[in-house]
């Protein structure tokens, strides 16, 4: 498909200008961060091209529709592209904005993957005009948007290409920055626009160039710094709720061995006007917590003790459950268990890294059809539990068919229970929804 932009861009090589309404923005990769972005940015006025690899994701955006299940996001979707200020390619065009919002996965060992991001810096390059300005949201290691700078500077010699330890940015033909995405999956469209933003400029008129675009659709403050910073903070705050949640899944394992109520125990705890423990669960999914920290510890392998510890409190934790089932279990010889949710957190369709889905498929196969799964945002079993025997069931066939029921997942389709409703049965409550 062709780029939809046209290439002449009214900029030169000192024009980094302030947004003005006909500037183009083009949004590499639209997934959970890049589509919504994408959609607020074409809504609030600006002419946006989302740009990603696959021809099906480009095909349903430009049809008016979405490819994942965010709140509001298939009207916003929709109301773009009614109105022509999105278009989705998966040619990237010439822009006066370039986001990109690509995956940053982790290898084997923990380590990240950052190939995502420098496939699109390559993809961008041969495209930018002087005055562009580029801008890296996806959760990066403290370095990356340098890196971005690095590869566009050797595509591009024709270019002067900001660098950080640079006096005097003035003369840069670019802008580079990085400002991080802390949107909450469930919440993404209306956190997009009422969150602060932290933006870190390679230089501080990198940092202005790109402020300039959030201050046009972000309510909250947008706040400048430098890159490394930038970088940094994100980190920062997904590893500081790993950390808090590995304390209150620790906690959990502690009370159980000392034979007391986790639940009253935090409740308590949390009337001191200084404490404030998080919830245990069954451990810590979703593509963002669960990773990111090790991107902090990548940099830092032996000061990061804490947080490295806590990914593995939060990553046993899981284990530690499936063992309890697996104990609850052998108290009722031949006996159901149903397993009420699936996703990573409650009130969402996404299973990734998902702890209730690991400890459901590392039970498929000894429990077959003697597992039941509850799980109202999926039509079908997840690929790893198709062929095993287990069933997706309705919540009432749950509870009147298994003998032993878990909550994994506090739906709020399931927080009508009451203990009554389990009457006779085993009941284990990982997410404490019957005491809430
Ligand atoms: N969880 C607990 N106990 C708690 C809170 C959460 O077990 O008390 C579990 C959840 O069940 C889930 C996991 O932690 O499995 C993560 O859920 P979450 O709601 O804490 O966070 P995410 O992964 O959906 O979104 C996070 C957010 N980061 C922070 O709150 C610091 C969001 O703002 C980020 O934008 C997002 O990561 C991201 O994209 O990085």
């Amino acid at each position: 498909m062709n780029a939809p932009f046209d290439t002449s861009l009214a900029t030169g090589p000192n024009a980094l200008l302030q947004p003005a309404p006909d500037h183009q923005i083009a949004v590499i990769g639209l997934g959970y961060i890049g589509l919504p972005t994408a959609a607020v940015l074409a809504n609030h006025g600006w002419n946006v091209c989302g740009v990603d690899v696959s021809e099906d994701v480009v095909r349903t955006v430009n049809a008016g529709g979405v490819h994942i299940e965010e709140r509001d996001l298939d009207q916003l979707v929709h109301n773009a592209i009614a109105s022509k200020k999105l278009t989705a390619s998966t040619a990237v065009p010439a822009a006066h904005f370039y986001l990109i919002a690509v995956p940053t996965p982790l290898c084997e060992k923990n380590t990240p993957d950052v190939s995502y991001v420098e496939a699109a810096a390559r993809a961008i390059a041969p495209k930018i005009l002087p005055g562009a300005c580029i801008i890296v949201e996806s959760t990066s290691p403290v370095g990356t948007t340098e890196k971005v700078a690095r590869i566009i500077a050797e595509m591009r010699s024709d270019l002067a290409v900001p660098a950080f330890d640079q006096t005097l940015d003035a003369q840069a033909d670019i802008a580079l920055a990085y400002c991080p995405e802390r949107v909450l999956p469930g919440k993404i469209v209306h956190e997009l626009e009422s969150n602060d933003r932290v933006i870190g400029g390679i230089t501080p008129a990198c940092a202005e160039r790109a402020a300039a675009l959030y201050t046009s659709f972000v309510k909250g403050d947008c706040l400048k710094t430098n890159v490394r910073i930038a970088e940094t903070v994100k980190l920062v705050e997904n590893s500081f709720r790993d950390v808090n949640i590995a304390f209150a899944n620790e906690l959990s394992m502690i009370a159980d061995e000392i034979g007391v109520d986790v639940w009253d125990v935090i409740r308590l705890a949390n009337r001191h006007p200084r404490v404030n423990v998080l919830q245990p669960g069954p451990g810590v999914g979703g593509h963002c917590i669960a990773v990111d920290p090790w991107f902090l510890v990548a940099g830092a392998p032996k000061a990061a003790k804490l947080v490295s510890t806590a990914r593995e409190v939060n990553d046993y934790k899981a284990e530690h459950t499936q063992k309890r089932i697996r104990a609850l279990l052998d108290a009722a010889p031949g006996g159901r268990v149903a397993l009420l949710g699936l996703a990573f957190k409650p009130d969402i369709d996404d299973f990734r890294e998902s702890p209730a889905l690991e400890i459901a498929a590392s039970l498929a196969p000894d429990l077959g059809e003697n597992m039941l799964v509850v799980e109202p945002f999926a039509q079908t079993l997840p690929a790893e539990l198709q062929g095993t025997g287990v069933q997706l069931v309705g919540l009432d066939a749950a509870l009147s068919e298994a003998e032993v029921i878990v909550i994994l997942v506090d739906h709020t389709a399931f927080k009508h229970l009451v203990s009554n409703d389990f009457a006779g049965r085993i009941v284990f409550d990982t997410r404490g929804m019957l005491k809430r």
